[in-house]
């Protein structure tokens, strides 16, 4: 149940995914220890051949608040922020905030969404609400974007714009409350099936506007597979909404 109200927010906990992102990482932590100081980081690196997880040891080395987690291998986005929020449960962080690794998400917009937060269970960072921008996606990215939030908004029923959005705070509870028990999504699906979870379980969700600025360095790891990963699990999702109410309907 919705937990907010003004209660504090408690330390804060940036996870932080990456899988080759050795040209982003440096400036974006530098970005982010300056704009929120007081917030630990969480790096949840996936052995990335061009040695990101050995980059952040040497910056972790000389700064208490950052911390490496070295996962064995490539698993995917869900995995990794899974691993990190389990951190982050365990050591009784009072908000777990996603972010991208490659400088997409500006450190210096993370205060607005905590402030957010205040009054919120959780907050999504949007590129699709009124004040929100993108800059430098190809266009085709954006079509696939916007195509999706729509579609899994409609499909869903899900009161949200930017549904893939990877820049996020939550309060701890809303994710320590059997919501992660079986996901099963591993890539950008993974953002979706946490938002339809926290809505569903009754949670305060708002969405504030962000700038997206496009990596300049390093390449996406979006694919085709994790394209249709997400298209069938929403179409299976919402199949499964429909049918089940239309059950439900028919013993009542
Ligand atoms: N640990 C880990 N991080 C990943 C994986 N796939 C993507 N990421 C990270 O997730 C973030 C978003 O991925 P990105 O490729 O920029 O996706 P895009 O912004 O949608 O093009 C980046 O920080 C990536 O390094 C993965 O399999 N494991
Ligand atoms: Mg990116």
């Amino acid at each position: 149940m919705p937990e907010s109200g003004h209660r504090p927010l408690g330390r804060i906990l940036v996870i932080i995914p990456t899988y080759n992102e050795a040209g982003n990482l440096p400036s974006l932590l530098e970005r982010l220890r300056t704009a929120v100081p007081q917030a630990h980081v969480l790096v949840a690196d996936d052995n990335s051949p061009d040695g990101t997880g050995k980059i952040a040891d040497e910056i972790a080395a000389a700064d208490d608040l950052i911390t490496v987690l070295h996962r064995p291998g490539k698993e995917g986005l869900g995995a990794a922020y899974l691993a990190g929020f389990e951190w982050g449960l365990a050591r009784g962080y009072g908000v777990l905030v996603e972010m991208d690794g490659d400088g997409s998400h500006q450190p210096e917009e993370l205060p607005r969404l905590l402030t957010a937060l205040r009054d919120a269970d959780a907050v999504l960072g949007s590129r699709w609400v009124p004040g929100g921008r993108i800059v430098n996606w190809p266009r085709y990215r954006e079509l696939l974007s916007r195509g999706g939030s729509t579609y899994s908004r409609l499909l869903l029923g899900l009161p949200v714009r930017d549904v893939t959005s990877g820049f996020r705070a939550f309060r701890s509870h809303v994710l320590d409350d059997g919501l992660l028990a079986d996901v099963a999504s591993q890539g950008y699906c993974f953002q979706v099936d946490l938002a339809h979870r926290a809505v569903r379980a009754g949670h305060r969700v708002v969405e504030v506007p962000i700038t997206f600025v496009e990596r300049s360095h390093g390449d996406s790891k979006m694919s085709r597979d994790i394209v249709f990963e997400a298209l069938w699990r929403v179409t299976a999702w919402g199949l499964a909404a429909r049918f089940g109410r239309l059950a439900g309907r028919r013993h009542t």
